[in-house]
């Protein structure tokens, strides 16, 4: 009987050898040392041997078990082993590889364009005001000359709020009725900001940037426009052979008012329009019309944008088409 016990152990050792994963571990460990395993059945035999020989017998099937059972717990911690190892090649993180790095944003061009002509204007002197983009008729319209009722207000699409008392700016002229409120003259300002009205096609935006001037002292005169705007132009053109020209046209808020035309190859493009001041909006201010007059100015930032990049239709600024915004940046 004894060769059993060798043959037994001999292939049960060749078996685990093999044993790649933990549930046919066990399954070995059930054919060999469960209670029907092949050494538990030797140890059933026992009675049937001589008792002489049971002792030595028993000893070398026990001793056979022991044998097993430290084999199979070394296979079981091969097993694991192998198993962690996988894992940790499968999760390994390598810390030197370069980062997939973030997108940068980059600025807008027309605010591009905005910081640039008020960088422009600091220099001349001119501080830089703001103000809300929701208004009243008083500050959009009334305070600027144009009273209810006045023709001149239907020359805006003015967006009005469901309240009946609020709109959207249709120009950032309101800027510097506030800034009249709190300031008395001389005042020499820029006012840069959203305005918004009922418009859409390739030259026209529901929303669009303005940036106005107001410059209020006690001898501010035409000179006085023609000489900032002009200074303006070529600068922000990077040109010092610009020609100027203001042709007569109304605003109710200035008198006399004009528009400013730029040469441009052949002809001229309108680049914005002015005026001196109407005598009406410095006395609803309480300003001394007699003591104080000065120019007003408005800008149109898209449009100066479209010309300096060459860019024909507006509506590109505003549809975030990455494809087009990031050539500015
Ligand atoms: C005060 C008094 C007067 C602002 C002015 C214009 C002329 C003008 C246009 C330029 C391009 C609008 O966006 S645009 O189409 N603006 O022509 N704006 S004078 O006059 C003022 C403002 C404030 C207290």
């Amino acid at each position: 009987m004894s060769p059993d016990v060798d043959a037994i152990v001999k292939e049960a050792l060749a078996v685990l050898a093999g044993i790649e994963d933990a549930v046919r571990l066990d399954q070995a460990k059930a054919r060999y040392l469960g209670k029907s395993g092949a050494l538990t059945q030797l140890l059933k035999g026992l009675s049937k041997l001589p008792a002489a020989e049971r002792p030595a017998f028993g000893s070398r099937v026990n001793a056979a078990k022991e044998k097993l059972e430290a084999a199979l717990e070394a296979q079981r911690a091969r097993i694991e082993a192998r198993k962690l190892e996988a894992r940790l090649m499968e999760e390994a993180l390598d810390v030197t590889l370069p980062g997939k790095g973030l997108g940068v944003g980059g600025i807008h061009p027309v605010t591009r364009t905005m910081e640039r002509i008020e960088q422009l204007f600091r220099s001349m002197g001119f501080e830089v005001a703001d103000g809300p983009e929701i208004e009243t008729d008083y500050y959009n319209f009334t305070a600027l000359n144009q009273p209810e009722n006045h023709p001149a207000r239907s020359m805006h699409d003015t967006f009005y709020l469901a309240d009946g008392k609020h709109l959207l700016r249709t120009h950032t002229s309101p800027i510097q009725i506030r800034y009249l409120e709190s300031h008395r003259p001389p005042v020499k300002i820029i006012a840069p900001g959203r305005v918004y009205r009922h418009d859409y096609d390739a030259t026209h935006s529901p929303m669009f940037h303005q940036i106005e001037g107001l410059w209020l002292d006690e001898h501010i005169t035409l000179a006085d426009l023609k000489g900032v705007l002009i200074e303006f132009l070529g600068k922000f053109f990077e040109r010092d052979d610009l020609k100027v020209r203001f042709r007569p046209s109304f605003f109710p808020f200035t008198e006399p008012s004009a528009e400013i035309d730029m040469s441009f190859g052949d002809g001229w493009l309108e680049m914005g329009g002015a005026g001196m001041v109407h005598p009406n909006v410095l006395r609803n201010m309480n300003v001394d019309s007699e003591k104080f007059q000065g120019f007003a100015f408005g800008l149109g930032p898209d449009r100066l944008t479209m010309l300096r990049y060459g860019i024909n239709d507006l509506r590109l600024f505003y549809e975030n088409d990455l494809r087009f915004l990031k050539q500015f940046n």
